[in-house]
This record gives C-alpha cells, structure tokens and sequence, in this order.
C-alpha cells in the first residue's frame, strides 16, 4: 500500500476535522502506550493495531449488582431479566435482577475443574423460551486425558430460585483428549439459522498445539454444528478424507471470546502469545495461522517458530493487540441506552483489567475505547434494559462480582 507523504496526509486530516481541530488532534491518539513486545514486527496494513480513540466517548457510571458470587466463568439473561451464571468449580446459578443469588442448580455434571478447567461457557437455545434448552461447555475428565466437551440439558427453574437441569446429554467432546490444564477455549454462540459455533483452544503445549493446523484434529479450532452435535452438512471440510466435518475454521490458539455482529456473522478474540491477541471475522475453511503464523512472541521472548506474522495461505487478523489485552467475553453492542457504542464490540480484558470498545467502520476496527474497572473481566453482556454487565473475577480462587454500566 503506497504511503502518502506525512506532510499531505496531515494536511489532509486537518482540512477533514477544520470544524474542531483539537479535539480531532486527541482523538487521534491510541490508548495503548506500553512499549510493544515485538518491536520488529510491522501490521500487515493501517489501523491492524493501536487504533486512534474515538473523538468522543461516553461518560459512564457503574455500579454493582452482585458481589460475593463464586468465580464465576459465564453469563446468561434469561427471557425474564434474571442472569444465568456459570462458576468455574462445577455449578450454575440463577441471579436475580436485585443481584439475590439462587441455590445451586441440581443435574451439573462434574467437571474437570483444575487449571484454566472447568465449567466454562453457557447459551440458550434459540427457542429457550418453550424449551427450557440451555447448552453450556465445561473441561471433562476422559479416560486418556481431558477435553472440552459441550452438553445440552432442559433448565426447569423451581420457586426458591434455583432450579435443575433435566436430559443432561453430552453432545460433543473435542479430540483428542490431551493430559493438561492449560487452553480450553471456550464459547457457544448460536448462529441465526440456529447453527451452533463452538470455540476451543489447542491445549498450549508444543507437542499438542501444533494440531491446530491439523484437519484431523479438534484442537484449536471453531467448530459449527446443530442442536445435537452433528456435523452442518454445508460445513467446509464435509467429506474430506482425514478431516473433522465439524470443523468451520483451524489456527487458533484459545478462543475464550465469540459474538455475531448485527448481520449475525461470527466474530471471535482469541488469547495469542505475548503481544499476539486478535480479532478475527472466522470463515468458513480458513486458516488463521497459529502456530505458523502469528504476532508477538513466545512467553519467554522467543520468537513464536519462525517468527512469521504473514503468509499467504492464511488469514490476517482483523486487528491484534500486542501488549495483550487477556480477551475474554465479548458481546456486540446494538441497544439504544448507550449511543456511542451502536455497533461496537465490547471485549473483556483479564489483563488490561477493563472493556475493550473497538468501533467498527465496515469489517476493520476504527477506534479503540478502554472502559478501566480495576478488576479481571471475565465476560461481558448486554442486559435488556440496554446497560452493559461485565463479570468480574480474582485470581486464585477469589469469588466474581457482576457490574453494571450505564451512562452517567
Ligand atoms: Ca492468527
């Protein structure tokens, strides 16, 4: 891509913003500061990385809903406005809109909860409402090892607020089983034809992760499949000697942030090594290049093999973070309570500790906004009434809050 000479392209800036020059001059700055980790490697085009801030951004308040919760993992609003929460250990919960937690839901299976294992993500199903269907992902103990694996069940809530899961069936387990605690992903995203996305990691290590660019293995890859576990019919690699039919899309490291946009096309973040963190739009059969192809470097500061950040056979994220963000839930914003964010997408950071706004023009990001909340956040959705909740969560066992933010 040819550059226009810095004198001409500040000309022309200033010309487009002549209405209010300072302020254009601001919003041009990005929000991440820190010094890079990978210093030698370039973005593969403009904006890939450190987008400005957006020229203005809302002024917000937050407050807590919930406090003193287990760690928990997950999120739901259910029809009614009551959350649906999942907690790391093993259990599920319903909370109330006044943030009152429900006893323990009866019927969750145990899970392998050790590590980055546990119960993981939870979804309802598209007809939740006369179904009662949930569908929620967990780390499971197997015979060789351990894995991800995805379950449906009927939820039927009790007076007391509680509940019990009823017709637990496990749907589908990602193979191999690997010994290790590292690397899960996940999430559960229903797509608009009811089509089921789900997100894994490629358990870290290096002998496992190279088998994310492996067609007939299920780490580090989406998959996409239906209410029962099965294989869609019009997924990529249907038919493919060696290849998983579930699979929608490979190279990934762990994916623990999902969310389809306003056109329900599937977004995702995905944990990258250090300085590697990326926004990707999955399509269907491609390649995303981990651990070939990949920003940042290796946790020790090696490079991540060869050090390549682009190659033709694969795909390039639409945006990367290096220093890393931690992503973890993610919701795309389309309420009305928070103007500024229409069409954003609202990323969790463990490690940057707050939202992440990232402001869409067409499929790249625009601005970058931080909202700092002094707490790991560990999913974000967005209630009925249009305020946005993030759960948080302390490291080493320490329980969750649920915050909720709205416009001052
Ligand atoms: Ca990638």
């Amino acid at each position: 891509m040819n550059r226009l000479p810095l004198l001409l392209s500040a000309t022309i800036l200033s010309a487009a913003f002549a209405a209010s020059p300072a302020q254009a001059q601001e919003a041009r700055d990005s929000v991440v500061t820190a010094p890079p980790n990978a210093p030698d490697q370039q973005p593969a085009f403009e904006g890939q990385t450190r987008a400005p801030q957006p020229p203005q951004t809302p002024e917000l308040k937050t407050e807590v809903v919930a406090e003193g919760l287990p760690h928990l993992w997950a999120m739901e609003f259910l029809p009614d406005g009551r959350m649906l929460v999942t907690a790391k250990q093993g259990a599920m919960h319903i909370i109330s809109e006044d943030g009152e937690v429900g006893p323990e839901i009866e019927g969750v299976p145990e899970v392998f909860a050790r590590g980055q294992g546990g119960l993981l993500d939870v979804a309802l199903g598209p007809d939740f409402e006369s179904s009662g269907m949930i569908y929620f992902s967990f780390a499971e103990q197997r015979e060789n090892g351990n894995g991800t694996s995805v379950a449906s069940a009927k939820l039927v809530a009790n007076d007391e607020g509680g509940g019990s899961l009823e017709d637990v069936q496990v749907i589908f387990r990602q193979t191999p089983s690997y010994d290790g605690d590292k690397h899960f992903g996940s999430r559960l995203v229903f797509g608009p034809n009811n089509e089921l996305y789900v997100t894994v990691g490629e358990r870290s290590d290096r002998e496992p992760r190279v088998q994310a660019q492996e067609l007939s293995s299920g780490l580090g890859k989406i998959f996409r499949i239906n209410a029962d576990g099965e294989a869609l019919e019009d997924n990529p690699f249907v038919g493919q000697e060696d290849a998983l039919p579930e699979i929608w899309s490979l190279g990934h490291r762990n994916l623990q942030s999902a969310a389809l946009d306003g056109e329900g096309r599937l977004w995702t973040v995905e944990h990258g090594p250090k300085g590697g963190d990326e926004l990707n739009k999955p399509e269907p059969g491609k390649n995303y290049g981990w651990p070939e192809v990949t920003y940042g470097v290796e946790y020790s500061g090696d490079a991540v093999g060869e050090g390549v950040t682009q190659m033709a056979e694969t795909e390039q994220p639409v945006y990367y973070w290096d220093p890393v963000i931690a992503p973890s839930g993610m919701a795309f914003y389309d309420a009305q309570a928070i103007p500024e964010w229409q069409g954003a997408f609202l990323v969790g950071g463990l490690v940057s500790q707050g939202l992440v706004v990232l402001h869409m023009e067409g499929d790249r990001v625009q601005y970058e906004e931080r909202v700092p909340l002094d707490a790991r956040i560990r999913d974000v959705r967005i209630g009925p009434d249009g305020a946005v909740y993030a759960v948080t969560e302390q490291r080493g066992g320490g329980g969750s809050t649920i915050v909720k933010i709205t416009k001052a």
